[in-house]
């Protein structure tokens, strides 16, 4: 049974983030995932729109994952590697480099980003929109659906 594992903060979950869970569930048996607290997201400087246990149940809800425990900090990696037995750090390569010095204790693997979508981008979009913007809506929701169409 090989166990991967992998961190983030998965707010407004996006197609960004399902191509990393695929892609890192795809390397082995199991899938864990260190979901970012909103305290620790306070230290990243994120602040997620939905909660830590909102975005718990919405990952929960996810065949591709069994398991979501919280991260609290940046070193709590090493130990939860060795608790949950992670043959497998999976990352997206934003990170690339940033966790090599676990690769004693198990495979560090750098996963590609997906472009063009990010939870921050997605804030844009919506804080932008007022009122009178609303008619817009729809071409903008077709425009997002379009790129992720042309994406996969
Ligand atoms: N990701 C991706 N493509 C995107 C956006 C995100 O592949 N368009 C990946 C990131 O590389 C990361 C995961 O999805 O591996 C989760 O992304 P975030 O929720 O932004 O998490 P992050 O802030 O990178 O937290 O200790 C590690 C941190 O908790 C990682």
């Amino acid at each position: 049974m090989k166990t991967v594992i992998t961190y983030g903060t998965f707010d407004l979950l996006h197609v960004g983030h399902i191509r990393l869970l695929k892609r890192a569930r795809s390397l082995g048996d199991k899938l864990i995932v260190g979901l970012s607290t909103d305290a620790f997201n306070a230290k990243k400087g994120k602040n997620a729109i939905f909660s830590y246990d909102a975005r718990r149940e919405i990952l929960m809800a996810l065949r591709l994952v069994d398991d979501v425990f919280a991260e609290e900090d940046w070193e709590q990696k090493r130990r939860d590697i060795r608790q949950h037995n992670a043959q497998i750090l999976a990352m997206g390569d934003d990170w690339a480099g940033k966790f090599d010095e676990l690769s004693d204790i198990t495979e560090v693997v750098y996963l590609p980003r997906t472009e063009a979508v990010s939870t921050t981008e997605i804030k844009t979009v919506i804080s932008k929109i007022t009122e009178e913007k609303l008619q817009t809506l729809d071409r903008a929701i077709e425009h997002i659906a379009k790129i992720s169409k042309e994406l996969r």
